[in-house]
């Protein structure tokens, strides 16, 4: 398994785990952070292929990314800031690309940049403890690693507004009914119920899931009818996949599917 300084690679099953481990400053993305998740994303696309899903955690029972690391940012010119959000920007788009699901397995604090790794994942999956928010008017400053764009997707307009404009902080059960947070379980069940949810996607067509998730993400900058084009194309490539004519054969022939996987 390949190694990084501040990020903790692990297997479980058919999802591989990605632990931030940076625990004495809450996980805070640091430069050196930011460099490893880029070249995790490198390493991922060109040799992650076994894997079904990535799990993306904190290191520690009371964080899981406390945000970009302010010590570092202190010390920074505005064009330093700037190439320090944009590689991030880079980071979280690149994570949504990937070719397998994303949950973010958010196990405590997620806040600012924390948040924002978050809203890059599918979806996330938020233990008991677990606090959201984008708390960056606090330092003066604007969520700069994709919250501005990400949380009103995700959570609407008006409610992403209170959280950027108040910089308050929302807890699980908060994040769960505004729909920032799929499900909320015991923080020692976290992983477990993650990994739990790779294993469904394992058992279904991988080229399946690869197809809806890239459709999905381009979806994402168009309106209805040029989405449905590409929902339309999407739809078309997997009806061509040798995994769709096991698929079908297998409904009809009343058995379990054996998907070839391309
Ligand atoms: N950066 C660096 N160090 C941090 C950070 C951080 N974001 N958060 C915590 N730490 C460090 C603390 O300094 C402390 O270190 P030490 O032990 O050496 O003093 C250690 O982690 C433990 O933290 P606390 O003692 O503060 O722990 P508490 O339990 O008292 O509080 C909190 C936990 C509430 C999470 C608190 O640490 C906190 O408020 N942290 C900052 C959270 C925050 O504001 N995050 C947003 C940062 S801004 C951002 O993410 C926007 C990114 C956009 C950048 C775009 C550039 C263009």
């Amino acid at each position: 398994m390949k190694q990084f300084d501040t990020l903790a690679l692990s297997t479980r099953g058919p999802a591989l785990i990605l632990t931030i481990n940076q625990p004495k400053s809450l996980n805070a993305l640091a430069q050196e952070v930011v460099n490893d998740l880029e070249a995790f994303i490198d390493w991922f696309e060109t040799t992650g292929f076994e894997y079904r899903g990535v799990i993306i955690t904190g290191a520690g029972e009371k964080s899981f990314v406390a945000g970009a690391n302010i010590v570092q940012m202190n010390a920074m010119d505005s064009q330093a800031a700037l190439a320090y959000g944009r590689q991030m920007h880079a980071v979280t788009e690149r994570l949504e690309s990937l070719q397998v699901p994303v949950i973010a397995a958010v196990n405590g604090f997620a806040l600012g940049g924390g948040c924002e790794i978050a809203l890059a994942c599918d979806f996330i999956y938020a233990s008991e403890n677990a606090s959201f928010g984008q708390p960056e008017v606090n330092l003066g400053l604007v969520p700069g690693f994709g919250g501005s764009v990400r949380l009103p997707r995700r959570i609407g307009n008006a409610l992403a507004r209170e959280l950027i404009f108040t910089g308050r902080r929302i807890k699980s059960a908060e994040a769960l009914r505004i729909g920032l947070a799929n499900r909320v379980v015991p923080a020692e069940e976290l992983i477990d119920q993650a990994v739990a949810t790779i294993e469904e996607i394992a058992a279904v067509s991988p080229t399946a899931v690869a197809n809806a998730k890239s459709a999905l993400v381009q979806m994402d900058a168009l309106n209805t009818h040029d989405a449905l084009l590409v929902e339309a194309d999407s739809f078309q490539r997997a009806f061509a996949t040798n995994d769709s004519v096991e698929g079908r054969a297998a409904f009809v022939e009343k058995r379990s599917p054996n998907f070839p996987g391309n």
